[in-house]
């Protein structure tokens, strides 16, 4: 057991910082075991209080205030902070020269090598392993970084905003000095330094201003960087088109490095990326990692005014930049790609990683009241569902409204460390509308449930719409109050066609899909005017993050399947269709009945691929089945993971033999000829056919295996080589065996090919596969002190392998507790995240959930263990 307990940190607790910085002058001598920082910060008081700077892991070999160094009388130092007991009263310099040893840090987080490349991360707190500092985002300064390092090991150094001089030093040493212009909080700092090379090219921004665009990669993979050379600009412009939002330094630069915790991160003026978000050849990445490359870099550039322009006056308010800045980058894709599509998978992710995340221990609010450890707070409530937040107001103002709002919050508090409430309140003046009860949906955490049920009264014309909410109780929080919650709406005639909306009170009809407000815990709405019964499509686009139960018949899902001028509830309905199957097919199998017969899927597959005109991508969203995970969170309780597995299967397998030539002639018509484009159209056409692929693997006769085979070996794209890959990873016999060989000989130099061959083998559904995924740990391919490795093989084990994870004798447990234990003493962030693979424990029946808790209870009583974990596991257990 920890010998103390961690206090949590608490939002009514903040304090304004009791020192300002104006200037922060750094100094910093590159070396692997001990790198000297030598800081010059120019301070001044604000308000009452020590001084007391943040640092972790240094050797503080100096102090000096105004020049004078302090005595060891004049200060103390302990395990978290340097605290300095005397300082003058007015303006004063504080120096401090410290040491830090970057290869020692397998944490990485502060200054760690990727590689041999030197590299920092210091959002949240990371700055403070660099040097000591007021590591708060409230501290804004303008930074000046001068760093040193041998001319021929270390010939690139970078640091954030403009170069402004560089040269030779004696003893084969050289330096470059940067400056920032733009006052930003410490988390926003980043050095990289290392034998790099780069490729360039120039964008003009909407004032004409020419900016450099530089992309650093390691030697050799300068061919690799065009896709995301491409997004970055597309994503230049569109933040102007978008948002009127310019870029402001004459250089943006973009390091991809291959040990990094996250995904990437909007340092200022120097983006730092995991590769796997940058590097992209069509023979080694797929269509999903093109897709990922544009998005994230797309983030993190919009982050340049919702995060870094504008940021976060404490951590609590890190929805502010990351749900909005998340908003905003799936705005730009369903600009850049097909809108609906994007939709689809948007709301997949929200329900696959946030709704189970509000509904369960580590439920928080999007913006939380506490926390242990900040880091285990970049979680896709905050994210995600931070992101639904910001389009519930987009929904109910309409996109020049929103702007207005916008514009009126990057006027009002440019240069500033914000809050959600400054945010509301620009959005609630610039786009007239009143947020008041809107803002509950920042503090309450949980998803709310509307019920839904309508009535039509031939007589009257009239179609009367019911609608309530209740949100479960969540951790500290038994009551919520009711949410303002828009409901998009339509009502579909029999004919399919959209009814023109009037409401009761209402002098014409208009439109046919209206906003309507769910403010109280029920409400009720009349449409007049209704000539025949329709069936109602209710939250059409998804228009909030809510669950939503409208008793429609089955009978109504398959009509609004075919027929919903809403792709996104043509969608929903397909998906609900066949999760109402599944789950009467996984009771059946429970308790040895017969399952509902339903052969709409299939028909309506078959509908599909043989219509005139189809738009593929979404063609392939709607036919693809719910996931196992799906089906789990759905049934909630003593949930039967291999009841569920075989349900899915033998689902996929009738569905197969019900439309296989259909399938089979789709899988034809999809192949796309010509040389490798990234681009939706033809990725749409590749998602199709292997979804189509897919299907037909589990067809009647042998012909689905031999097409994989087939495929595999032809393939001239890495989305086609995987999706044939997984399919045969699927399928026990010695293809399998010559398909991963073959596939491990060709791509073993390629580290990001190899993390998807570990992830391929992790998620395999043939029985011995955690003795395959323990045995790859040993393999050349894997080590625990890279976090994609361990994300590739253990975490898609843990968290996409529902089967195998869930062991029936704890076996996959007791594997991933150990793995947790391994990785604490490594990087307590990676470690964190793999600990929350046991946060639906509650879901399984007695005897899994007594398994999960021992290793839970293993975990949580392990001396040393890092905060990270300890808040992960003792708070899924409470
Ligand atoms: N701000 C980054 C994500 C990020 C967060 C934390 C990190 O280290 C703990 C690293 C990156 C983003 O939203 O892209
Ligand atoms: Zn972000």
């Amino acid at each position: 057991m920890r010998t103390e307990e961690p206090r949590p940190i608490r939002l009514k607790d903040y304090t304004p910082p009791a020192f300002a910085i104006d200037e922060v002058n750094l100094d910093i001598e590159l070396d692997p075991k001990a790198t000297k920082v030598h800081s010059r910060l120019s301070m001044r008081r604000m308000g009452d209080g020590p001084l007391r700077l943040d640092g972790e892991k240094l050797k503080l070999l100096e102090v000096r205030i105004d020049g004078e160094k302090l005595g060891a009388n004049r200060y103390s130092v302990d395990g978290e902070h340097l605290t300095i007991f005397e300082v003058p009263e007015g303006d004063f310099t504080l120096e401090t020269v410290t040491s830090c040893a970057p290869v020692e840090n397998t944490a990485l987080t502060g200054l760690y090598l990727s590689s041999d490349i030197y590299c920092t991360q210091c959002e949240a707190e990371g700055f403070r392993r660099i040097t000591y500092y007021l590591d708060r985002p409230d501290v804004m300064s303008v930074f000046r970084t001068r760093i040193v390092a041998d001319e021929k090991k270390v010939p690139v150094l970078l640091s954030n905003g403009n170069p402004v001089a560089s040269g030779k030093l004696k003893g084969g040493k050289h330096f470059v000095e940067w400056h920032d212009p733009f006052r930003k909080p410490a988390y926003l700092f980043a050095l990289v330094a290392g034998d790099l090379a780069h490729v360039e090219d120039k964008f003009t921004t909407m004032s004409g201003r020419e900016v450099t665009l530089r992309i650093f990669v390691e030697k050799g993979n300068e061919d690799r960087c065009d896709y995301a050379m491409g997004a970055l600009k597309r994503a230049m412009k569109w933040d102007e088109e978008a948002f009127g939002r310019e870029y402001d330094l004459d250089i943006f630069m973009i390091v991809a490095v291959s040990a990094f915790n996250m995904g990437a991160m909007e340092n200022k003026g120097l983006n730092v990326f995991n590769d796997k978000y940058i590097l992209a050849l069509p023979d080694t990445a797929t269509d999903a990692d093109y897709a990922a490359i544009e998005a994230i870099i797309a983030h993190e550039y919009f982050h340049n005014w919702t995060g870094n322009r504008i940021t976060c006056r404490d951590w609590f308010q890190l929805c502010l930049k990351e749900g909005l800045t998340v908003f905003r980058d799936q705005e730009f894709t369903g600009d850049m790609r097909s809108r609906p599509v994007k939709r689809i998978s948007d709301v997949r992710l929200l329900r696959a990683h946030q709704f189970p995340e509000d509904g369960g221990p580590l439920a928080h609010p999007v913006r939380p009241d506490s926390y242990i450890e900040i880091n285990n707070f970049y979680t896709a409530t905050v994210y995600e569902k931070g992101a639904e937040l910001c389009r519930m107001i987009h929904t109910m103002v309409g996109p020049k409204r929103f702007r207005k709002g916008m514009d009126l919050y990057f006027e009002r508090h440019d240069g500033e460390a914000a809050t959600v409430e400054n945010f509301l309140d620009a959005l609630s003046d610039g786009a007239k509308i009143d947020l008041t009860q809107f803002k509950r949906w920042y503090s309450q955490s949980g998803t709310p449930e509307v019920l839904a049920s309508g009535r039509y009264d031939a007589a009257r014309k009239t179609y009367t719409l019911k609608m309530s909410q209740v949100c479960a109780p969540t951790p500290g929080q038994p009551m919520k109050e009711p949410y303002h919650i828009p409901v998009a709406v339509g009502l579909v005639g029999a004919n399919g066609r959209d009814m023109k909306l009037q409401l009761d009170g209402e002098e014409k009809p208009g439109a046919t899909t209206r906003v309507l407000h769910l403010t109280e815990r029920e409400g009720t709405w009349r449409f007049r005017n209704v000539t025949e019964k329709p069936v109602p499509s209710l939250l059409r686009g998804f228009t909030a993050p809510v669950k939503l139960n409208a008793h429609l018949k089955e009978r109504d899902l398959v009509f609004l399947m075919r027929h919903d001028s809403d792709s996104f509830n043509r969608w929903e309905a397909a998906q609900r269709y066949a999760t109402g199957l599944l789950l009467s097919m996984v009771e059946a199998r429970a308790s040895g009945g017969t399952a509902r017969k339903g052969t709409g899927f299939g028909e309506m597959i078959r509908d599909l691929l043989t219509a005139k005109k189809i738009d593929p991508d979404f063609v392939a969203q709607i036919i693809a089945l719910p996931s196992e995970q799906t089906l789990a969170q759905m049934i909630g309780r003593d949930v039967d993971v291999d009841a569920i597995h075989g349900a899915r299967e033998e689902l996929r397998a009738s569905i197969a033999a019900q439309t296989k030539d259909e399938l089979l002639s789709a899988y034809e018509r999809m192949k796309v000829d010509g040389p490798y484009r990234p681009e939706a159209e033809d990725a749409g056409r590749r998602a199709l056919r292997n979804v189509c692929l897919s299907y037909l693997a589990v067809a009647p006769g042998k012909d689905g295996a031999a097409l994989a085979a087939a495929q595999f070996r032809e393939a001239d794209n890495m989305t086609d080589s995987i999706a044939a890959l997984t399919v045969l990873a699927n399928i026990e016999g010695p293809e399998r065996i010559a398909a991963l060989d073959a596939f491990y000989k060709r791509w073993q130099k390629n580290h990001l090919v190899m993390d998807k061959w570990l992830a391929i083998q992790a998620t395999s559904a043939l029985p011995g596969t955690l003795d395959e995924v323990k045995r790859l740990t040993q393999h050349p391919a894997f080590t625990m002190k890279n976090p994609n490795k361990v994300r590739a093989l253990i975490t898609s084990f843990a968290s996409m392998n529902q089967l195998h994870f869930h062991d029936a004798k704890g076996a996959g447990y007791a594997f991933v507790a150990d793995k947790v234990l391994e990785l604490d003493k490594l990087n307590p962030q990676v470690a964190a995240r793999l600990t929350g693979a046991f946060r639906s424990w509650r879901q399984f029946g007695p005897k899994r959930r007594k398994l999960m808790v021992k290793e839970l209870k293993r975990i949580a009583g392990t001396e040393g263990l890092s905060r990270d974990v300890y808040e992960i596991a003792t708070k899924t257990l409470a």
